[in-house]
């Protein structure tokens, strides 16, 4: 074949990969590669057509914004196509960009608007005298579907805005699913045995695009505008950022880490700074977009294509890729859980290499169907252990295994399955997903319940590690978490240890005396008790006076304690009942780790003891939101200001009857931006 033939046939071959991957991410909501792979498609596609013209046809995949809406929902028409934007992914490539703009526009600088790029769903609402009659979605651009019953269960798209606002108008904006509540939705599905979603975007899409708008309402969806699309009727504001402040005062929710900026220098800072901050946004963002402020430059600069050359998506780096699972290993855990795991073909995610990813349980690995031998999406995100996020199924050749974890662990010898660590027994408890090794004194359990003792927020005990533990363990020092108290005794066979010279020995022993002094929160999270995290641990330590009066505790009481159900009732006292788990209890007491309730137990997390009452709209986040963040820090939220209010947070349009009530109690107002600096404060603490 000659050279144009196989640039024909390549050029071919990527239209029908990219139109295929467009429909699982547009349509079933089902993407089968990463964001990073499609860009890098589509990016092949555009220089070969760059290249050789004449193979570029009105049909290419670059030449439409999305896919084609989907028939069930009515069809919308755009009077504006919906953009989509060009990427930049390197300093390098925005400075590019920048640079051709001035050039285009024969000037030296213009102000530059930066914003997340949040990875959800793109709409646009039209109002009519101030009401909204018509949200829809992207589509391909030119046509959208009629997603209008749905949007309106957002609660943050205002169904009304002031009479003042333009007679006919639509603006722009990016629903998504905040994180907390993508996990929390897959959480549910997982347990009702339905398929999870892959990430926070497909979440958000297919709960927008459900033909029942009643389960759209239960999501917790919420949106950010960020551009007025057309404004008819009335002069609206000339600068990209004006007009957001302008949707702002009409009751829009903008974003408000959004930034102007007179230089790309500044605009690179910000990039930066989000690249590092990323993860502590309640929503998922994959880059930042830059805007040119002045919309009579933006119209000067008009658009190619579908993209506008007036903004460009400057992209983080990726969290996702592909590559090949090569066998599913088991680990046992803390509490004996065998945990399937992916050994991976190492593949860099988000510029760490990868070699293993987490995969849950088996039955997530059946929902899922990943198979020994599968092409893989793999994901990772901030400091959490990577994961698999499902199988590339057209890219099997056949030759792929299915997994059966029971199968895999089968001893032949003991004729049953077995840890594969100790060789004990395996149960599945009923109504549970996991498989358990019953041996409590199972090395693989004891060493993760070392770690978790000596974890930090726990009885952080600094200087050992994953590898001094086990050495501890396997050469005899301890048995259990207990005997850490009385390695003192052992100084010197602990300095024969390699890489132990007397001072870490002595640091190591000097870190232990302290942890003695630790709270009894602390101690009841770290005896690793099923279903006691730090927040249940933190509720018990303020219900009991020490360890001996959690547990002679009967499930009854227990159960009256707000915040305990059966589920963790029963693991308390079953955990109570072994007797290896008493013998290390009066182990500690021995050892003088022995802590009694404190006044102060209670207050360990920052906003123990305080109570919330917001009202009115707040724009950083929806109500739900900031109680959850209330929550998180230890304070409580409630609907109704009474004297143990200590905070009302005052959004826009506040509810005057709590106004009132609060004045005449004379409890402490805050504004929003006031709220956020103390949540930012207390989570510092
Ligand atoms: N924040 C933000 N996301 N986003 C997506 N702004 C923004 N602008 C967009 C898109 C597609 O398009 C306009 C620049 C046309």
């Amino acid at each position: 074949m000659n050279k144009v033939n196989q640039v024909k046939e390549q050029i071919h071959r990527l239209k029908e990969q990219i139109n295929h991957h467009n429909y699982r991410y547009h349509v079933l909501d089902s993407p089968e590669i990463s964001d990073a792979e499609y860009d890098q498609l589509v990016c092949e596609l555009k220089q070969l057509e760059e290249e050789y013209p004449y193979f570029l046809t009105p049909d290419s995949p670059t030449q439409r914004v999305g896919a084609a809406p989907v028939e069930a929902f009515g069809v919308v028409e755009h009077p504006y196509p919906l953009l989509s934007l060009g990427n930049a992914f390197s300093e390098k490539e925005l400075a590019n960009w920048y640079t051709r703009t001035l050039r285009m526009l024969d000037d030296e600088q213009v102000d530059l608007v930066c914003e997340h790029k949040i990875d959800g769903l793109a709409v646009a609402l039209i109002y009519v005298d101030g009401k909204l009659v018509t949200g829809a979605t992207r589509g391909d651009g030119f046509r959208g579907e009629n997603i209008t019953q749905n949007l309106r269960t957002i609660r943050s798209v205002p169904l009304s805005v002031s009479r003042d606002a333009p007679a006919r108008f639509e603006v722009r904006g990016e629903v998504f699913l905040p994180v907390a509540g993508f996990h929390r939705l897959n959480q549910e599905r997982a347990r009702e045995g339905q398929p999870t979603f892959a990430n926070p975007r497909n979440a958000a899409a297919g709960s927008v695009r459900q033909l029942n708008p009643r389960i759209t309402a239960r999501r917790p969806l919420d949106i950010y505008i960020y551009m007025l699309g057309y404004a008819e009727g009335k002069a609206v504001p000339d600068t990209h950022w004006d007009r957001l402040e302008y949707l702002k005062s009409l009751g829009f929710k903008v974003n408000p880490h959004n930034a102007r900026f007179k230089s790309i220098k500044e605009v690179e800072d910000y990039y930066q700074r989000w690249i590092n901050n990323r993860e502590s946004l309640p929503y998922e963002a994959d880059g930042v977009v830059v805007k040119v402020n002045s919309v009579t430059r933006q119209e000067q600069l008009g658009s190619v294509g579908h993209e506008p050359r007036w903004a460009i998506a400057y992209k983080f780096p990726a969290v996702e890729a592909t590559t090949r699972l090569k066998e599913i290993a088991i680990s046992v855990g803390r509490t004996g859980t065998l945990n399937p795991y992916a050994i991976l073909e190492p593949v860099k995610v988000g510029g760490v290499t990868i070699k293993q990813a987490a995969l849950h349980n088996e039955d997530d690995v059946r929902r899922k169907d990943i198979r020994e031998g599968d092409w893989v999406t793999v994901r990772r995100a901030g400091e959490v252990i990577p994961e698999v996020v499902g199988p590339i199924v057209s890219k099997r050749i056949g030759k792929e295994k299915e997994y059966n974890l029971l199968e895999k662990i089968f001893d032949k010898k003991k004729g049953r399955p077995a840890c594969p660590v100790c060789g004990a027994e395996v149960i599945r408890p009923e109504g549970e997903a996991m498989y358990y090794c019953i041996n409590t004194a199972c090395p693989a359990q004891v060493q993760h319940g070392i770690e978790l003792f000596v974890a930090r927020g726990v009885m952080d005990i600094r200087g050992i590690g994953e590898s001094l533990s086990s050495t501890l363990l396997n050469e005899g020092f301890i048995h259990d978490v207990a005997d850490l108290y009385s390695l003192k005794e052992k100084r010197d066979a602990l300095m024969q240890l390699e890489k132990m010279g007397e001072k870490s020995v002595d640091n190591l022993l000097a870190a232990i005396e302290v942890s003695k002094n630790r709270s009894l929160a602390r101690l009841i999270l770290a005896l690793g008790i099923r279903h006691v995290g730090g927040e249940m641990a933190q509720l018990l330590a303020s219900e009991f006076e020490d360890l001996d009066d959690l547990k002679n505790s009967s499930s009854e009481r227990l159960l009256e304690i707000e915040g305990v159900g059966p589920k963790i009732a029963e693991s308390i006292t079953k955990f109570f009942a072994q007797p290896e788990n008493l013998k290390i209890m009066e182990k500690l007491r021995t050892a003088g780790v022995w802590p009694k309730r404190t006044p102060t137990e209670a207050a360990e997390l920052p906003l123990a003891g305080m109570e919330f009452v917001i009202t009115g709209r707040l724009e950083a986040f929806s109500r739900e939101v900031a109680q959850e963040r209330v929550k998180g820090l230890g304070g409580t939220a409630k609907d109704n200001v009474t004297r143990n209010t200590n905070y009302l947070v005052v959004g826009e349009d506040p509810g005057g009857g709590k106004l009132s009530r609060a004045g005449a109690l004379g409890t402490r107002q805050l504004t929003e931006e006031e709220f956020l600096a103390l949540l930012e404060e207390k989570r510092r603490q």
